[in-house]
């Protein structure tokens, strides 16, 4: 895992973006952002009360090429979610982008996950995804009980959502 403020430079949006200013997970931890490397998943599914989980591929190969650029197009724009969103990256690489609340400007926090990578964003948080220029991310969603990981796109209405407003408590906001 490599984290770090996005630049504003144009371009593919699959490339890295690094600014060069990097963060690390004391600082993730900040925004409320979980990080292990190479957990014990049934150990952290007891401790976090995750019941149900899926394996999801996502490259050109494993689902075609519409169906991929269809699953990135939702991927990338900014939403959050009312439940947690943890994935434990099994095999590629890829890109979670989170705001950076703490900052009054916002800025995107680029979080580069490979192999083995868990990551675990806690609900109410702006983010997006997208695999890299590698194309390709195998990962397992793990879920809490009854799982609620529809994306809900930024807007003014769902910067009102409970767990929006119950995100930036937490954070200290
Ligand atoms: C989401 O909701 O942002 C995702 O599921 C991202 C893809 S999982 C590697
Ligand atoms: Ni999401």
């Amino acid at each position: 895992m490599r984290a770090y403020y996005m630049d504003d430079v144009d371009g593919s949006f699959t490339a890295p973006h690094n600014s060069g200013v990097s963060l690390d997970a004391g600082y993730l931890g900040k925004l409320g952002i979980q990080y292990q490397y190479n957990p014990d998943v049934e150990k952290v599914a007891v401790e976090q009360g995750y019941k149900n989980r899926d394996v999801i591929g996502i490259s050109k190969e494993v689902l075609g090429e519409e169906e991929y650029q269809k699953k990135l197009d939702i991927f990338k724009v900014e939403h959050l979610h009312t439940d947690i969103e943890a994935r434990l990256i099994l095999d590629g690489s890829g890109y979670f982008d989170v705001r950076d609340r703490l900052q009054n400007n916002e800025k995107w926090i680029r979080i580069a996950v490979e192999k083995d990578d868990l990551i675990i964003l806690p609900p109410g948080i702006f983010h997006r995804f997208t695999t890299d220029d590698n194309g390709y991310t195998r990962a397992m969603r793990l879920f809490t009980d009854e799982p609620k990981w529809q994306p809900y796109n930024r807007s003014n209405d769902i910067e009102k959502d409970p767990s929006h407003i119950e995100y930036l408590k937490s954070i200290g906001i």
